[in-house]
């Protein structure tokens, strides 16, 4: 099986030698001899080692990819969300508010329905992941509230697994998606309402709780979930999540790819579009697992950082942060030039297995 290092030589070598990049990432095989236990995690190979191997020089492709010769990436450019099944553009602007009604005391009840359900999606060319996924999407749906409303999830497991959903908040320990207490592992078939109330306001995420955790956390039960302050944040003009995660797709121990809102490299293909001058506002949440550590870091510019989003003041204005698993924070910046900006993980192999993409900020 080749390295994640000799995938990286390969991604890197597209631009010269396609064929060869192509070939180092479409045969991988599956690892059989690792594996970290249960439920049959991560052992779907990758498939496609057959895909037409495009052409860089001609601006075309297989048909549902773009194409971006001239930085490091897929010999076909990311797949088209159509295709891929995930629209990492469109999971940045997606807050899903829920159904909202009130309660007799006069405060907001919002409600939702998340299922578990196991879908395939294809991540990079030829590459198909066979996910777990909260309502078919990685990751699953931004749930936004307002600090002190009253929420009630209701989870429906439509896999083929146990799962749960545990919130990142302050509840009751039976409201807590952990197996063994409370209403525990939701059984296939079996469902759940989780009821609590949004505190403390921050940028949070829930995922599956489930053992072996990793596994269920990495393939693909995991989403952004943002209280906002009861008196709210000065208004943003351009707000978006961004959840970076990565892909296990040989069964092994590591990742063989990384994203942001779920597809590598989508962002070098589509940038996020941005105005000059105007207060962007980023809900940044890290869900990697394998790895220790994920960073972003962003070119020309410098942002604001409020840890956690739980204080109204930031702690830190730099170019680079670091998270670990579970950890997440608030960027705010202005971009006073136009131009593209490239932001990417500052581990260079996670930035060249995927996570990297661009800002394209249009003049005010
Ligand atoms: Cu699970």
């Amino acid at each position: 099986m080749p390295s994640r290092r000799s995938m990286l030589s390969g991604a890197a070598a597209f631009a010269a030698a396609p064929l060869t990049g192509w070939t180092l990432l479409g045969a991988k095989e599956p690892d059989t001899s690792s594996g970290h236990g249960g439920h049959g995690a991560g052992q779907s190979p990758a498939s496609g080692a057959a895909v037409t191997v495009p052409d860089p020089a001609s601006g075309t492709g297989p048909a549902g990819m773009t194409n971006h010769a001239g930085h490091a990436g897929f010999a076909g450019g990311s797949v088209l969300p159509d295709r891929a099944g995930i629209d990492p553009t469109a999971i940045l602007y997606d807050f899903d508010r829920g159904r909202t009604s009130k309660l007799p005391d006069g405060r907001t009840l919002r409600e939702w329905d998340i299922v578990a359900v196991d879908k395939e999606f294809e991540i990079a060319p030829g590459v198909t992941f066979p996910g777990w996924s909260y309502n078919g999407r990685i990751p699953g749906p931004t749930l936004w509230a307002r600090e002190g409303d009253a929420l009630r999830i209701h989870f429906t497991n439509a896999g083929a697994h146990p799962h749960t959903i545990h919130f990142h908040g302050i509840h009751r320990a039976t409201m807590d998606g952990t197996p063994g207490i409370g209403a525990g592992s939701i059984a296939p078939g079996q469902s759940f309402t989780y009821e609590f109330d949004a505190t403390p306001f921050g940028t949070h995420l829930y995922h599956c709780h489930q053992s072996p955790l990793a596994p269920h956390i990495a393939k693909g039960l995991y989403g952004a979930f943002i209280i906002e302050p009861k008196k709210g944040r000065p208004k943003a003009d351009n707000e978006m999540v961004m959840v970076m995660n990565g892909y296990n797709t040989d069964g092994g121990d590591d990742n063989e790819f990384y994203s942001v809102n779920g597809l590598p490299f989508h962002f070098m293909d589509f940038p996020v579009q941005v105005k000059q001058n105007e207060l962007v506002r980023i809900h940044l949440i890290n869900v990697l697992e394998y790895d220790p550590i994920n960073s972003f870091h962003i070119h020309g510019n410098f942002f604001h950082y409020y840890p956690t989003g739980t204080m109204l003041t930031p702690s830190e204005y730099t170019d680079t942060i670091s998270q670990v698993q579970g950890q997440r924070g608030i960027l705010e910046l202005r971009f006073p030039y136009p131009g593209k900006y490239m932001f990417h993980a500052h581990k260079t192999e996670f930035a060249e297995l995927g996570w990297m993409g661009f800002f394209e900020v249009s003049a005010a």
